[in-house]
């Protein structure tokens, strides 16, 4: 049976990444950070299987007691702060986490794995956050990186960090460049869980409104369920590599509206939505569409899901949880 070590395992993710290896047969450990973690529960009671370590990635020697407890085949590092409006606000820390939190997991696994590097196999969550300034349309492996935001930054660094580590010390380690994916278990800061909750509220009449920032930003979504299937094709590939795993397809806030507002019966989204400085950033991304032939064609991997099937399942899942008493 083999071992996976995931970090990041309370996260939406995570979350599916557990259950797909759970699945497969895995022992799967994760890493949960904090004296009194809100989401333990979440976990505990959605992935029971799971072992957690109680670990955080800004601290090295809590990384490396759970690769001596876990001994993993294979290491998914999810762990990041993930919010790249936050990031402004809180560059360090993000720095700290999405950054330096890659350098310290690689180190662990490094050490860990002693004389042969490449025994552990790992994974690093990079982002199509790293095009930022999209230097061509649509954008692969090779698309010059130009991030627009602290997040952005980290998560350049820890690319070229785990790039740089397999090629110093033929580490089993790739990268994977995933565009936008969402689920119902989206955190509810991101924009398609902050609207599909929104929608389900004001269909039940518990809501009046959404405030929003920017309108015009056009995202390449997929579903997180296909998104992890990629994560591990990667790692069971013969060499390690860098992989962009997305739709190809670009659909803009408005158009996301348009679909979850009139899966409810409201046909003019307009009246319910007010746009709000406060949601718009300092620096914006707004032409992220991915090539994901590469994986495609190595992988054998393609998405299942189609955007208005991804916004109008989160919708229901969210009228559900409303009408359950759930949220
Ligand atoms: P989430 O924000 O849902 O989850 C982030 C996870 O990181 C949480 O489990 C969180 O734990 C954990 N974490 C935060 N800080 C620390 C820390 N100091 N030490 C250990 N763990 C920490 O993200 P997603 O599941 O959506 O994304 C997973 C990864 O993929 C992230 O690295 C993200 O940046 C990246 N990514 C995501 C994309 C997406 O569209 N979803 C696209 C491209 C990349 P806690 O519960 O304690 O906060
Ligand atoms: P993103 O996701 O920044 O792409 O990062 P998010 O859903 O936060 O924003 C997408 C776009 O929507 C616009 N937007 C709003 N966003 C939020 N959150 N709230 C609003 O009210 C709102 N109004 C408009 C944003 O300006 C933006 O253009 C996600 C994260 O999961 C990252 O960790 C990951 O790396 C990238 O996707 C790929």
């Amino acid at each position: 049976m083999p071992t996976a070590l995931i970090t990041g395992i309370t996260g939406q993710d995570g979350l599916y990444l557990a259950e797909l290896l759970l699945a497969k047969g895995y022992d799967v450990h994760g890493v949960i950070r904090g004296q009194s973690n809100p989401r333990r529960e979440l976990v505990e009671r959605l992935v029971p299987d799971v072992r957690l370590h109680n670990v955080d990635l800004t601290d090295l020697s809590s990384l490396m007691r759970a690769m001596r407890d876990s001994e993993p085949d294979e290491v998914y590092n999810l762990g990041a702060v993930s919010f790249v409006a936050y990031s402004w606000e809180n560059a360090f820390v993000t720095s700290d986490v999405t950054g330096l939190g890659v350098l310290n997991m690689l180190e662990a696994v490094r050490l860990h794995a002693g004389n042969d590097p490449a025994s552990v196999r790992f994974y690093q969550a990079s982002s199509s956050e790293m095009f930022g300034k999209v230097q061509e349309v649509p954008q692969n492996e090779r698309t010059l990186l130009w991030p627009r935001s602290p997040y952005g930054v980290s998560k350049v660094y820890g690319h070229h960090m785990t790039i740089n580590y397999r090629e110093s010390y033929g580490m089993h380690a790739s990268s994977g460049i995933l565009f936008n994916h969402e689920s119902p278990r989206r955190g509810e800061e991101f924009v398609t869980r902050k609207v599909s909750k929104g929608v389900a509220a004001i269909k039940l009449g518990r809501q009046d409104e959404i405030v929003m920032g920017n309108l015009d930003a056009r995202r390449d979504w997929g579903f997180a369920g296909d998104y992890v299937e990629a994560m591990w094709l990667m790692l069971q590939q013969p060499e390690a590599d860098d992989y962009v795993i997305a739709t190809g397809e670009t659909h803009s806030i408005e158009e996301m509206l348009s679909v979850a507002f009139g899966h409810v019966g409201i046909s003019d989204w307009r009246p319910y939505v007010r746009q709000d400085a406060a949601f718009v950033r300092p620096a914006e991304v707004d032409h992220l569409v991915g090539d994901a032939s590469k994986a495609r064609r190595v992988l054998g991997w393609k998405p299942t899901v189609g955007f208005e099937e991804l916004i109008t399942g989160m919708v229901d899942a969210d009228v559900a949880a409303l009408e359950a008493g759930w949220r």
